[in-house]
């Protein structure tokens, strides 16, 4: 198949999931257009079967608000055209799918185009319920010809704020590089915990619903009892914030903000638990690269995070904001080797027998292929 995708191509969970089914598809002989405006930070290098087509907005001083949307649109439908695609696959609905329906509706006459929208998350809980997006975002659903959801949990949120019309197919997240340990990632951990004390990892975009104050309290609390480090990857809104949280808190040395990463399985794997407090989380592929790396991880039970994290198997949640018994979880795993080597292989366990690519892509590749066979 001939497939376009369109994403966030910066930091975040939707850009990384679109990047590498971009890749795992390619691999797998289809041929696989990036349209965007910037190159999917994880496409760093060359790939076979993988085009990158990058979206300009002209500058004109009428355009107070550049618009990116449009510019998409006409990007899509070129190339649609020009690469004879069957599918255009958008991540985020606002505005990826509703630049594929403007494709779409331009190229009709000449070229049968299809639309995937995957549903990540933010675009419904956030951006989509917002009373200014919410009617544009249940037409661009509406006029997807098939929808995914990332969970269960997201799943139920579309259906009860937008009441679509279309079916919406629950799709996981993904992981697919088998982690390594190896020496240079044991001397990083050497480096930021230099006592060998236990660390605790991070890695988000700081935002609001991350509930990174939870954490800097979780580990301050921890600290009262258990000599450990925290490794904050990532970077965002609330970093300057946590930042002087840890100041003030009298914790800065042991706590590392290591801004934005890429090798994050390799700093994944030197942790000891992985902490998501977060308000909500459609998914949390994060804490899944950290299972898939044998980390237990202490969440919030907001959204889809028990989808993935099951209490007691694979770690421990707790009620949002319930930084108490997030601090005991904690507590107690690193006070229990057993019991922390059990968590660690039952997480490394689940995330690859539920959320492996070879189980995952085929039901995107299905997808594709029952939405072609409609017309037919
Ligand atoms: O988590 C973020 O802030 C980034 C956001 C995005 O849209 O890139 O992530 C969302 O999509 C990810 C991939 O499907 C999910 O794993 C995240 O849970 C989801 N984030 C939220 O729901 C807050």
């Amino acid at each position: 198949m001939k497939i376009g995708i369109s994403c966030y191509p910066t930091y975040g969970g939707s850009g990384v999931v679109a990047t590498e089914l971009g890749k795992a598809l390619a691999a797998r002989g289809h041929e696989i257009h990036f349209i965007t405006y910037a190159l999917p930070y994880r496409l760093n290098g060359y790939y076979h079967n993988i085009f990158f087509h990058e979206v300009k907005v002209p500058e004109y001083p009428l355009f107070e608000y550049p618009p990116y949307a449009l510019a998409l649109a006409t990007k899509m439908a070129d190339i649609a055209l020009n690469e004879k695609l069957d599918v255009i696959h958008s991540h985020y609905a606002i505005p990826h799918s509703l630049s594929a329906y403007l494709a779409r509706d331009m190229i009709k006459d000449r070229h049968r185009l299809k639309i995937i929208t995957t549903l990540h998350g933010t675009d419904i809980t956030l951006v989509g319920a917002d009373a200014s997006f919410l009617r544009i975002t249940r037409h661009s659903i509406d006029q997807s010809d098939a929808v995914t959801a990332v969970s269960d949990f997201l799943r139920q949120e579309t259906l009860k704020t937008f009441k679509p019309k279309v079916p919406i197919n629950v799709i996981y997240n993904f992981i697919k590089e088998i982690p390594r340990m190896d020496k240079d990632c044991m001397d990083i951990r050497k480096r930021l915990a230099p006592g060998g004390e236990p660390v605790l990892i991070h890695l988000s975009n700081f935002r609001p619903v991350k509930r990174i104050s939870d954490i800097i309290h979780i580990a301050d609390r921890v600290l009262k009892e258990i000599p450990i480090r925290l490794v904050m990857i990532g970077d965002g809104p609330e970093r300057p914030l946590a930042e002087r949280m840890v100041r003030r808190l009298g914790i800065r040395d042991n706590v590392s903000f290591l801004g934005k990463q890429d090798d994050v399985y390799c700093l994944l794997s030197m942790g000891d638990i992985f902490l998501m407090p977060s308000e909500t989380e459609s998914f949390g592929l994060a804490a899944l690269e950290a299972m898939s790396c044998g980390l237990p991880v202490v969440t919030s039970n907001a959204g889809g995070l028990p989808e993935l994290n099951v209490h007691g198997e694979t770690g421990f949640h707790a009620e949002v904001g319930d930084i108490e018994s997030m601090s005991r979880q904690v507590m107690q795993i690193l006070r229990n080797p057993a019991l922390k080597e059990k968590l660690s292989k039952q997480a490394r366990q689940i995330a690859f027998e539920r959320f492996h690519s070879d189980i995952i892509i085929p039901q995107y590749i299905n997808l594709y292929e029952s939405v072609l066979a409609e017309d037919h």
